[in-house]
Order: C-alpha cells, then sequence, then structure tokens
C-alpha cells in the first residue's frame, strides 16, 4: 500500500516560475546552456535547497549533483530521481528541470510530514543532457555509466572552441568525486513528453518503457570560395548548393521510414557567408532517431551513400564522421510496475510509450533499474520558448513520482 502523503502543487509551481527567471528569455522561454554562468546560478541554488533540507551535496568530476536525503536503513542503496536543469538555447521552462523540481518536491513533502524512507533519497541533477553546447547529449549520465571518459568529456568543444573541461572548471563545479563512486540502487525521472501523443489521448500520465535509438553525425562540404558577380554557374563548386542537396535527401530517408523514423540537420555553417561570395565550406549536423536500431543502421547506409555519391561526382569535397550512437534502450519491470500502481492509486488515466527524446534515464538504465514518467506538453512542443504544460499536469507528475519512489522504496 503506498503512503497516502500529497505534495504540495502550488509550492511546485511556484519552484518552477521562480527557477524559470535564470535565464529566463524575452519570449518566456528559458535560455541556460550547460555550464554557463546561468548554469551555474540554478546550480546554487539547488545546492542551497537541498542543504536547507538537510541533505549532502555531492558534485562529481564531471559536475553530476547528488544529494541524498537519509532513511532508515543506511546500508540500502538509495533511490534515485534525476533529470537536468540545462537547457537548450531557447529552451521552455519545464523540459528537464521539472524532473529536479519534481524530487525536490517529493523531498519537500516528506520533510512536511516527517515521513521517514526505508532508503536514502537521492535528488540528481545530470551534466549537459542537451548535447546543445557540447556535443553528445545525456554527456553527465553517459560519463557516469561509463559510457565517456572523463578525458572525452573534458575534451568536448563547443563552437566558439572553448572545452567541456575549461568551461566546468569556470563556474566551479568540477567536483571531488570520482564518477560512476556516488551509487545509487534505482532511478525513476519525471519528463514532460516533448511529443504530442498524451495530449491528443488525453492521458495524463506517460509510463515510459524506454528510450529510442540517435545516431549523430557531423557533415563538412567543401567547395570554392567565388565572386557570385562574375563566376559563371558553369565553374562553380557550390558548398551550400550540395549541402542543401545532402539535406533534402537526409529528409527523404527519415520519410522512407515514417511514421517511427525521424531525420533533422539543426546546426549548418556556411563560410564565409557573405552574400557575394559562392560558398566554400559548409558545416551541419544530422540527427537520426527510430526505435529499432536496425532500421537506423538502414538509415545510416543511405545517408553514407549519398555522401559517397555527391563526393564521387568530383566538384564538391564531402566528409562526413558519427560523433554519436544511443542505442534504444528499455525500462526496468519492477520500477515501471511502481510507476503504474503509483498512477492508479493517485487516480490518474496512463497509458504505456516509448520516448522520442533522448533523456539521462537511457544512459543509467545501463547501470541501475530505471524508470520514466510523463506528463503532457501543450501541442507536443518543446526545445521551443513557448513549451508549456499545466499546474494540474506538473503536480499529477510529481505525485506519481511521489508515489513510485515510496512503492519502490516499500517493495
Ligand atoms: O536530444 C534529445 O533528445 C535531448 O533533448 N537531449
Ligand atoms: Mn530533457
Ligand atoms: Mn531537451
Ligand atoms: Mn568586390
Amino acid at each position: 500500500m503506498i503512503p497516502n502523503l500529497q505534495i504540495n502543487p502550488q509550492r511546485l509551481w511556484d519552484s518552477l516560475m521562480d527557477t524559470a527567471r535564470i535565464g529566463g528569455t524575452a519570449k518566456g522561454g528559458v535560455s541556460r546552456l550547460t555550464l554557463t554562468d546561468t548554469d551555474r546560478q540554478v546550480r546554487d541554488w539547488l545546492k542551497e535547497e537541498c542543504e536547507r533540507l538537510g541533505c549532502t551535496v555531492m558534485v562529481d568530476e564531471v559536475g553530476n549533483m547528488f544529494a541524498v536525503r537519509p532513511g532508515r536503513r543506511s546500508d540500502l542503496p538509495p533511490i534515485a530521481i534525476g533529470s537536468h536543469l540545462d537547457t537548450q538555447p531557447t529552451g521552455g521552462k519545464f523540459d528537464g528541470i521539472l524532473g529536479v523540481l519534481g524530487g525536490l518536491e517529493v523531498f519537500k513533502t516528506l520533510q512536511d510530514s516527517g515521513y521517514e524512507t526505508n532508503a536514502p533519497l537521492m535528488l540528481v541533477n545530470w551534466t549537459n543532457e542537451e548535447g546543445s553546447r557540447f556535443a553528445p547529449a545525456m554527456l553527465g549520465s553517459g560519463v557516469y555509466a561509463g559510457v565517456f571518459d572523463r578525458a572525452y568529456a573534458d575534451s568536448r568543444e563547443d563552437r566558439q572552441g572553448v572545452t567541456f573541461g575549461e568551461a566546468i572548471e569556470a563556474i566551479g563545479y568540477r567536483g571531488a568525486a570520482k564518477a560512476g563512486s556516488v551509487t545509487f540502487g534505482a532511478m525513476f525521472e519525471l519528463h514532460i513528453e516533448q511529443g504530442p501523443i498524451l495530449e491528443q489521448e488525453e492521458k495524463v500520465i506517460g509510463v515510459v518503457q524506454g528510450v529510442q535509438g540517435m545516431r549523430w553525425y557531423e557533415v563538412s562540404v567543401t567547395g570554392r570560395e567565388a565572386h557570385t558577380g562574375s563566376t559563371p554557374m558553369s565553374m562553380r563548386r557550390d558548398a551550400l548548393v550540395g549541402a542543401a542537396r545532402l539535406i533534402d535527401r537526409i529528409e527523404g530517408i527519415a520519410l522512407e521510414h515514417a511514421p517511427s523514423a525521424v531525420g533533422s540537420v539543426g546546426l549548418i555553417e556556411v563560410q564565409p557567408n557573405s552574400r557575394n561570395v559562392v560558398p566554400g565550406h559548409v558545416f551541419f549536423t544530422v540527427d537520426f532517431r527510430h526505435p529499432d536500431d536496425t532500421v537506423l543502421d538502414v538509415m545510416e547506409r543511405k545517408l553514407l551513400a549519398a555522401i559517397d555519391e555527391m563526393a564521387g561526382k568530383g566538384s564538391l569535397g564531402v566528409e562526413s564522421k558519427k560523433v554519436w550512437e544511443s542505442p534504444a534502450v528499455r525500462f526496468d519491470a519492477d520500477c515501471l510496475a511502481s510507476v503504474k500502481k503509483s498512477a492508479q492509486a493517485a487516480g490518474y488515466q496512463a497509458r504505456d510509450m516509448i520516448s522520442g527524446a533522448g533523456h539521462d534515464a537511457a544512459y543509467i538504465a545501463r547501470v541501475a533499474p530505471t524508470a520514466m514518467i510523463f506528463v503532457p506538453c501543450a501541442g507536443g512542443l518543446s526545445h521551443n520558448e513557448e513549451e508549456s504544460t499545466s499546474f494540474e499536469e506538473c503536480a499529477a507528475g510529481a505525485q506519481v513520482l511521489l508515489g513510485a519512489v515510496l512503492d519502490y522504496d516499500g517493495r
């Protein structure tokens, strides 16, 4: 039986609105790129909040933050609640932070009621989940799970040439704990769905069974800079036209494997980017995703074939490299059972689903039993300053998170 404790919806909502001001944008979104000063500010805020609750806060060598709330039995591994505080450059108020503040609300609710769990609880902020400033995504949880090592993380550069290692030192979050040394027994992550399914089906809770496969590539197209006025079309080696043809093909590959496949080019840089110079060089990124890794293999082969075909024509140089591959992952049956039971006990309509977006839980599932809880977001819109979800849906998510943790604790 799940203990009948109720989270405080207003306190949760107020914490979301208060923290949305850290990196808040004029359009009502949030820009809190990883390891920038706004990331530092929200990290400092979280650390103070957790210490005020009597938690011990540890930071590991890639900036992952762990706040521990003692339980009755210190010999039991903690139950973790984790997500991320960093955002996209034009992010929303809820992506990532809802999972961290939902966990904080669970801690506050337990504190208010004086309820002591069997196992300790641990609130986690994973570094660089977004992968926007430093690719790949989920870097902090990836180092924790042993997918990457610290040296790899430290070497990652943003588009201005600043390394992850320099950035983490600059904001003072190079922690003392070795990555992976702060252990826990299970992790629950609350997150907005970032897609349209729950809203369309008028369901409040998503019981997330796993995360789809994801692959990122970088492509460079090299032509020759020339005068746009005096260079005949027949003499041009226009890198941007070549890139445009590849980008069109990338969309085509995704459509050939729709509706489950998605393919995007989100970042493109043109050199010299001058209106009267034929572009000599273009750099762009590719993001392919699908629930089935064998389909991603086919999509990858088609991408490389298109690149080889363009390079074979001889007028443009084309190079590509795969920079990230995160295989499809399935979550833990016991954790999922606790989420389901909690949703039922709280009286919410739930549905099983797979996550289209990547999450730290995808990597943590490699080292501990893990499950996720989704709540709807308006129009399924995310990675957009208009991202929104309701007071009631945030409350529902945190309530189900509380119940899942207590159910898992009481197993
Ligand atoms: O890319 C993703 O799915 C996540 O938002 N980092
Ligand atoms: Mn997220
Ligand atoms: Mn995101
Ligand atoms: Mn001139």
